[in-house]
């Protein structure tokens, strides 16, 4: 049994993880860095803990303040939230070695999925569609025949990677050596090892990622989709569920396919099984083994809460819900909000003079700004997720516009203004986007 939650995080996913425990009634503790003795996360939570000076790697990802911080305060569990050392298998076993819970899958589940190449293997055995490509890691000298069975266009990618870094199309037998060459060496700069693997370059897909939720005993259950295709650098902008790109069956049937795999894993917590869609056709990319920032967008349409249900599996409760109660309500949109420019994105710190937030039905805000706030300049811009629901699309639609109306965030600048032109936007009213849709648009190219 978990009595006291130590939150190693910050920002909204901190006050979000608060706010299960306290309806859990259970004792939390925050954890800080000295640019966020004033976050609302800390204000919050029963007792707080400075860890360290701002910068990530000497507070938030600083293993051995935060295991500190539980044996001074007592706290018998930690959730990690999302990023920082949420997808840390060190972590989790120096947890485990101190008799402290992690809140998340195995060490050794997020060892497997860290790993692109043992990832994607798994989910082949498990039976869970994989884009064509090379079966392991891809070296200069057998790259070209490896290609020429893909066929072209070929995309190399890092096995220690994620998030598209280190990531090289070839459109050509011509480019592909300096492809891998490239992909080898921003893979060794950026992740410590030049290891590399192939698949088959999908032209337009969309990004549709499948919510599962595991009690590490062998049953689980997957909680339906969400559309992430509305991206820009990576960074997911704009989330939605259902996506307008799937009818009821393909949504069953992918998601069955993704629980029955999670059963034969024994997967425990929560986790998300990332693909692309194409012509019909779902390709397994990656599997993050963590909390996403988009979970609330899941939470809208099936009402269940998700981090409560990740203590509750901590605990050894198991899930609260069985795959038939999982009823699919209407459909939800999250804005992710940050202080950036809304055309460049580039990141705009500051105070906040005024946070007035909108309301009403279907309205939910997760943020720990407040007026007077100041935005510190080292973590990432992400400051609130303004996420709307509605009995189909096109009411949710009208809705985000209205409560886009309402908001107003003065003294930064903020992707507000984004919104306001997308939800306009024919495209975006007719669901007609795929991954690259947001990069041409903010290009000016579709507009
Ligand atoms: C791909 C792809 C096309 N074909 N794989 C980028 C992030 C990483 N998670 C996987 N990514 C991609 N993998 C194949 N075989 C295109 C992307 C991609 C992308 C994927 C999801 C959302 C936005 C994206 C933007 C550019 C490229």
């Amino acid at each position: 049994m978990v009595s006291k939650i130590l939150i190693a995080n910050r920002g909204e996913i901190a006050l979000r993880v608060l706010r299960a425990c306290k309806e859990l009634g259970i004792a939390t503790v925050a954890v800080h860095s000295t640019a966020d003795a004033d976050a609302m996360h800390v204000r919050l939570a029963d007792e707080s803990v400075c860890i360290g000076p701002p910068p990530s790697r000497d507070s938030y990802l600083n293993i051995h303040q935060i295991v500190a911080a539980c044996e001074i305060t007592g706290a018998d569990a930690v959730h990690p939230g999302y990023g920082f050392l949420s997808e840390n298998a060190k972590f989790a076993d120096i947890l485990e070695a101190h008799g402290i819970t992690f809140i998340g899958p195995t060490a050794e589940h997020i060892r497997l999925m860290g790993d692109k190449i043992t990832a994607k293997q798994t989910a082949l055995e498990l039976g869970i569609p994989v884009v064509p490509g090379s079966d392991g890691e891809v070296r200069p000298e057998n790259a070209m025949e490896i290609a020429k069975t893909i066929g072209f266009p070929v995309l190399i990618k890092a096995t220690a990677g994620g998030g598209g870094r280190g990531m090289k199309v070839a459109r050509t037998e011509a480019d592909l050596d300096e492809a891998v060459a490239t992909a080898r060496t921003e893979a060794a700069a950026a992740f410590g090892n030049d290891a590399v693997y192939m698949e088959k370059y999908l032209e337009k897909p969309r990004h549709i990622e499948i919510q599962v939720l595991g009690d590490g005993a062998g049953n689980a259950i997957h909680l339906g989709e969400r559309d992430c295709s509305l991206q820009r650098r990576h960074q997911k902008v704009w989330e939605e569920a259902n996506s307008p790109a799937l009818t009821v069956e393909q949504r069953m049937k992918i998601g069955e396919v993704c629980a029955a795999a999670m059963r034969k894993l024994k997967y425990r917590g929560a986790g998300t099984i990332e693909f692309l869609y194409e012509n019909g056709e779902f390709y397994f990319i990656e599997m993050n083994t963590r909390l996403q920032v988009e979970h609330p967008v899941t939470e809208a349409i099936t009402g269940i809460d998700l981090v409560n249900e990740q203590i509750r599996i901590a605990s050894g409760d198991g899930l609260s819900v069985s795959q038939s109660d999982v009823v699919f309500q209407g459909h939800a949109i999250e804005c992710r909000i940050n202080a950036e420019d809304p055309r460049t994105f580039v990141p705009s710190p500051g105070t906040i003079t005024t946070f007035h937030t909108p309301g009403g039905l279907g309205v939910r805000v997760d943020s720990g700004a407040y007026a007077g706030y100041k935005i510190p300049p080292y973590y990432d811009s992400l400051i609130g997720k303004l996420i709307v629901h509605g009995r189909t699309r096109e009411e949710c639609i009208k809705r985000l516009s209205r409560v886009l109306d309402e908001f107003v965030v003065d003294g930064i600048k903020t992707t507000l203004p984004l919104f306001q032109d997308l939800v306009k936007n024919e495209d975006i009213l007719a669901g007609n986007y795929d991954i690259h849709w947001l990069e041409k648009y903010l290009a000016g190219d579709n507009a």
